[in-house]
């Protein structure tokens, strides 16, 4: 290689990691950042949401197991919104094998609409087994069996403007992913878990798995979705708000 062109492939080298950098540390002004609340931790949380999503293609599968590799899993949080508070209305979708469970999906949408258990298992489906892991130390191999986000999303036709899904469950857990993870072939509205119906204690009938997330994003009993142009961190008493990182990639 000749001196200028050593030059101009180092000049590009440094050019590159500038803007990468910048990419990076930008990351923390972008209006559709999850908010930092000026505290440093919610910073760093930025800056994985912005590598991950350099990282890894936004279409980046995480990685699946084998039949033989599922593990037990530990039932974490609420088990049974039906004793907790708001639990009336869980009850009442409870009975019958939840006949009458509806979930709506509403907001920036052009065709706004509700989905039976039914509705959702005449859709595509899609099974993966994939690693659970909480925020709590440990991990558990699964099975899921549900319709891709993507394919009830392409149902109430999503805007163009959308760019966050927010769901919303029984026992009062609020949150929300953006359209790359919404979109990802592996987050599902499952209904199934290693071979059968999802059970109460996890979700039952419909939970979200966010494969490229940790556990909690994955939020069981789910009631409504509302597909946002904006981000919401739903309120001071959010999971957000009290420390909890929107983005927690895996
Ligand atoms: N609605 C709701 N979703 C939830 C929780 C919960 O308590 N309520 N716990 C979260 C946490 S911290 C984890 S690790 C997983 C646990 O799923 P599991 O109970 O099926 O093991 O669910 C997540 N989703
Ligand atoms: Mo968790």
């Amino acid at each position: 290689m000749t001196e200028s062109r050593l030059l101009l492939s180092r000049r590009s080298l440094i050019g590159g990691l500038a803007s990468t950098g910048g990419l990076l540390l930008s990351g923390c002004s972008r209006s559709n950042d999850p908010p930092t609340y000026g505290n440093i931790l919610r910073m760093g949380d930025n800056l994985t949401y912005h590598a991950q999503r350099l990282l890894l293609s936004g279409g980046a599968l995480a990685r699946e197991y084998d039949r033989s590799e599922i593990s037990s899993m530990p039932a974490i949080g609420t088990v049974d919104p039906a004793f907790g508070a708001g639990g009336d209305a869980y009850g009442a979708v409870r009975r019958d094998g939840f006949a009458d469970w509806r979930i709506e999906v509403s907001g920036s949408v052009d065709r706004p609409r509700s989905f039976s258990l039914p509705d959702l298992r005449c859709m595509r489906s899609r099974t993966q087994i994939t690693r659970h892991m909480c925020e709590e130390g440990w991990t558990a191999i699964t099975e899921w069996t549900g319709v891709p986000l993507s394919a009830v999303l392409a149902a109430v036709a999503i805007r163009s403007t959308a760019r966050f899904v927010e769901y919303y469950s029984f026992d009062g857990w609020a949150d929300s992913i953006d359209m790359i993870d919404a979109l990802h072939p592996q987050t599902l509205l499952a209904y199934g878990m290693n071979g059968r119906d999802l059970p109460i204690a996890h979700g039952a009938p419909v939970r979200m798995r966010v494969e490229r997330q940790i556990g909690y994003k994955s939020v069981k009993f789910l009631q409504r979705i509302v597909v946002s142009d904006h981000f919401n961190d739903f309120g001071k008493a959010s999971a957000i708000q009290q420390g909890w990182a929107w983005h927690a990639g895996i």
